[in-house]
């Protein structure tokens, strides 16, 4: 079990003005805070981040998405930080996410869910590197 997870607040959350009080969630909830930036993805950059959904249906939408904006990238640590963080955030699709969860409290849809949470312990670590050199992390 690691304690480590990344996460990102997509594009759809930073422009509905949602950032602010996803992070005051997060931190509430007992992560600490690792590594964080404002940072955007470029189409390329997007590809290669989802590259494992390059098959399904809705690659080119989520790509397109993703870089549509800037996002929030962040490194967060708490025991069991995976599990813990992708019951914080809940559901994929919004309509099925449990009361209280960020994608319920702050996600349009199914594509446009708010935020992103590691599905592993070498999931996290592959993306936190994606986005974070070791000198800025805290
Ligand atoms: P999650 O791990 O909950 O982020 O969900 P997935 O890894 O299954 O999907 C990654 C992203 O693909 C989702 F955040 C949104 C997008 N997606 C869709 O747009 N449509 C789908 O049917 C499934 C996922």
């Amino acid at each position: 079990m690691s304690n480590r997870t990344f996460t990102m607040i997509k594009p759809d959350a930073m422009s509905n003005g949602h950032a602010g009080a996803i992070v005051d969630q997060i931190i509430k909830a007992g992560f600490r805070v690792v590594a964080l930036k404002l940072t955007s993805l470029s189409a390329e950059r997007a590809g290669e981040f989802y590259a494992v959904h390059k098959e399904r249906p809705f690659y080119g939408e989520l790509v397109d998405f993703m870089s549509s904006g800037p996002i929030v990238a962040a490194i967060l640590e708490k025991d069991n930080a995976v599990e813990s963080f992708r019951k914080l955030i809940g559901a994929t699709n919004p309509a099925q996410a449990e009361e209280g969860t960020i994608r319920k409290r702050f996600a349009e849809s199914i594509g446009k869910n708010a935020i992103h949470g590691s599905d592993s312990d070498e999931n996290a670590k592959i993306e936190g590197d994606f986005f974070f050199s070791g000198l800025e992390r805290f």
